[in-house]
């Protein structure tokens, strides 16, 4: 058989020298506002992406300028836990340094958009100043690991939170580089040997996604992530973890052989195993991903290709040891719940809904300013949600009237009294800072969802849950394929529009219209709302009643998700 050749990213972190490249040269270069092709690859793995302002474009190309070059920061929140302080420092770089606003991730994290290159490294010393990080926010190595951010829970929730900050640490990868470029860190002598133990000097071959669940609570979507463990709780403790792998969203349109794909759930740990597990899982798919095709080079398709029982047989090699047959538990939706909740400890928490994730200051929605205000007095935590929302979480007794206080001088007290599909809409950043995306998301959804209530309204399904998300590409960034109505951007103003996604997340969609331009989409879900209005079964999701009424075929697999797609525009 012939050797395939490595993609060029393989050779990029070879050279690299553990993720340095030429970045600090680059960075002192201020003839240009950006950084080398290779350093922009190298720059991910510090959490960064090289970006620019698209909606900027035309206009700079007209006159001859370079593009509006600007950086975006991820930040890491393992579990999606920040403090009152480190919610002030984000807002603060985010005034300073960046556009304005804070981007809660889909994977409970905080973005800062806009940065430009000489503020890139005074803003990365900030972060470390509140004592969070950006290193693995991006690139070929493990992500920011998710937890089920329900304070209420407990000691539950304390668990499952301490395994998420323990993965996390273990597979943060060991690079000097980044102190050093960012931090002032000490250069390593070049006698001293550096070691990446659980990387190795090329990482993984592709991005690593790491979930930490609580059932009956899937808001992490573990069958969109590589790796989840799902917490098996008996008499108010975790006994152990379900172990589920070879989870995606990503897709490229036109091309079959890339595709999403369920986790599948392959055994049971003991809370003792799971870190282990995290890394033996991490090794097989260090030492097996395809590093020849970053399109196939996810752990989902790792799998797919050999079996799952190869896996299975491959990680019990590495482990020493079998993982125990996966217990039984449900879970009953991937959405949050919103509005107060006092916990046994007498604590309170709030979840508020963060359209898009985006919190900004608007006239008439001083949304920012309101929970800086809160920050500034708040005893607690706040806790980011895969949601891209954010809950006030663990408010002492006598703190919840002055919280309740600035959510009511701020107008963010009913941040929640939406219509129930609007506070389980998800929407990636897409345009103007996403490189990638083909159509708006973020910018759109919220308009689109508008002309969508009316439908809504009139079968009066106002109240009724059904999820919706938008993503402006294919990569699923927002995971559009496990929605029970899914958006994914073809070209400007047109998208595929899918259904039949599982109201837990646990359902793959099917293509239901290609092309489809937006303005025309309440029209084509209208009928189809009131249809599910007269029509449904006592506790039909909207998903499951669009596959039993035959509008789309059901996907059991991401190998079966473009097969009977039967409608096109
Ligand atoms: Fe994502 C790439 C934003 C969650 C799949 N994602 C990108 C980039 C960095 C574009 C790029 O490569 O140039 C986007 C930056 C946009 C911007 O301007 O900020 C981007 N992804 C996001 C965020 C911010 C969306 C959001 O609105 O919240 C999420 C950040 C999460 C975090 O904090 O780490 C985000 N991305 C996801 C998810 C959801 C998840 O992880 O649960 C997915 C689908 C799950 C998966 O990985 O399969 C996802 N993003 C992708 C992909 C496709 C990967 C693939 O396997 O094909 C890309 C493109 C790529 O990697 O080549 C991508
Ligand atoms: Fe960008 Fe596509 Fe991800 Fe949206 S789904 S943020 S358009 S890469």
């Amino acid at each position: 058989m012939s050797e395939k050749k490595l993609s060029a990213n393989e050779g990029i972190k070879t050279r690299s020298n553990y993720l340095r490249g030429t970045i600090a040269e680059g960075l002192a270069d201020l003839s240009t506002g950006s950084l080398s092709e290779d350093d922009q690859q190298l720059l991910k793995f510090h959490g960064s992406y090289q970006q620019d302002d698209r909606d900027l474009r035309a206009n700079r190309r007209k006159h001859r300028l370079e593009k509006a070059f600007s950086f975006m920061i991820r930040i890491r929140v393992p579990g999606g836990v920040a403090t009152p302080a480190q919610w002030l420092a984000t807002d603060d770089m985010a005034e300073t340094y960046a556009n304005g606003t804070i981007k809660l991730t889909t994977r409970q994290a905080f973005q800062l958009h806009g940065i430009i290159k000489t503020n890139l490294k005074r803003t990365v010393k900030a972060i470390n100043a509140a004592a969070m990080d950006s290193i693995a926010a991006c690139g070929d190595v493990n992500r920011n690991v998710m937890c089920n951010p329900n304070p209420h829970l407990s000691s539950v929730h304390a668990e499952a939170l301490k395994l998420s900050q323990d993965i996390s640490d273990h597979l943060t990868p060991a690079t000097r580089a980044y102190h050093e470029i960012w931090l002032d860190g000490e250069k390593i002598e070049s006698s001293e040997e550096e070691v990446e133990p659980i990387y190795g000097t090329t990482y993984l071959p592709r991005k690593f996604k790491i979930t930490v669940a609580v059932p009956p609570s899937n808001d992490v979507d573990i069958y969109a992530n590589d790796l989840s463990f799902i917490a098996i709780v008996e008499q108010g403790k975790v006994v152990g973890y379900n172990v589920a792998v070879g989870g995606g969203m990503g897709m490229t349109h036109g091309n079959e052989a890339t595709f999403p794909r369920l986790a599948d759930i392959i055994g049971f740990c003991t809370p003792e195993q799971a870190v282990d597990v995290a890394e033996k899982v991490v090794l097989v798919q260090r030492d097996y991903g395809d590093r020849t095709d970053r399109k196939h080079s996810r752990l989902k398709y790792t799998i797919e290709d050999r079996g799952i029982a190869w896996f299975k047989t491959e990680l019990d090699k590495y482990l020493g040891y079998h993982l125990a047959p996966a217990r039984s538990f449900v879970f009953e939706d991937n959405g949050d719940r919103y509005g107060w909740v006092e916990d046994a400890n007498g604590n309170h928490h709030l979840t508020l809904f963060i359209e898009g994730g985006r919190v900004v200051d608007t006239p008439s929605y001083p949304l920012r300013t309101g929970l800086r205000e809160i920050a500034k007095i708040h005893d607690g935590d706040f806790r980011l949600t895969a949601n891209q929302n954010v809950i006030i979480a663990n408010i002492s007794p006598k703190n919840r009237p002055v919280i309740e206080a600035l959510l009511e001088r701020y107008g963010i007290k009913d941040s929640h009294l939406k219509s129930a599909m609007r506070l389980n809409s998800l929407a990636c950043v897409a345009l103007p800072t996403c490189g990638l995306s083909l159509a708006e998301a973020e910018r759109y959804l919220p308009t689109l969802i508008g002309d969508l209530e009316n439908a809504l309204e009139e079968s009066g399904l106002r109240h009724d849950a059904i999820t919706i998300r938008m993503t402006g590409c294919p990569n699923g960034c927002a995971r559009p394929y496990i929605a029970e109505i899914g958006f994914v951007g073809r070209s400007p103003g047109k998208y595929n529009v899918y259904l039949g996604g599982g109201f837990a997340g646990q359902r793959l969609s099917k293509l239901y219209r290609t092309d489809f331009p937006g303005e025309e989409v309440p029209a084509l879900l209208a009928p189809i709302f009131k249809r599910y209005a007269a029509e449904r079964l006592e506790g039909e999701r909207f998903g499951d009643f669009a596959i039993r009424s035959g509008y789309v075929a059901e996907t059991k697999q991401g190998s079966d998700f473009h097969a009977n797609v039967a409608v096109t525009a």
